[in-house]
């Protein structure tokens, strides 16, 4: 029988396997705290389920926004450094790690293009300056 078959039938204790059970808000059974809807102490939050992108993540270590210093992939995160702040490294909105060749422009660095590598000559210069094509004349 799947675990989620086991924990749709929660009226009949003991469903799940000895060790764990049901989550709160989830048909599944659960072998920790996270999942169960009351906060343990080691959980940052939770929702009951172990699922992300809800506002808990699946560990119950993270409530998903930007400044936790959790990366938070679901929410397009590619970076926490547990601050809201620009120019150190991860942008204030988690979505940059402010290098050049990240494929994102990140004006905020000074970068005026940014095509994905650190390649000159492509228009985009290897320090993501743009690179002014002198066309037709040699
Ligand atoms: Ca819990
Ligand atoms: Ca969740
Ligand atoms: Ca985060
Ligand atoms: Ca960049």
């Amino acid at each position: 029988m799947s675990e989620l078959a086991w924990c749709a039938l929660r009226e009949t204790p003991g469903v799940c396997p000895t060790g764990q059970k049901c989550a709160s808000n989830q048909d599944i059974c659960i072998t920790t705290d996270c999942g169960d809807g009351t906060l343990q102490a080691g959980e940052v939050c939770d929702d009951g389920n172990v699922l992300d992108g809800d506002g808990c993540n699946r560990t119950c270590m993270s409530n998903e926004r930007c400044g936790n210093a959790i990366v938070d992939a679901v929410n397009g995160e590619v970076c926490d450094d547990g601050n809201t702040m620009d120019l150190d490294g991860c942008s204030a909105d988690c979505k940059s790690s402010e290098l050049c060749g990240n494929g994102i422009v990140d004006q905020k660095v000074g970068e005026a293009c940014d095509d994905g590598n650190t390649t000159s000559g492509d228009g985009c210069s290897k320090d993501c300056k743009l690179e002014i094509s002198v066309s037709g004349s040699r």
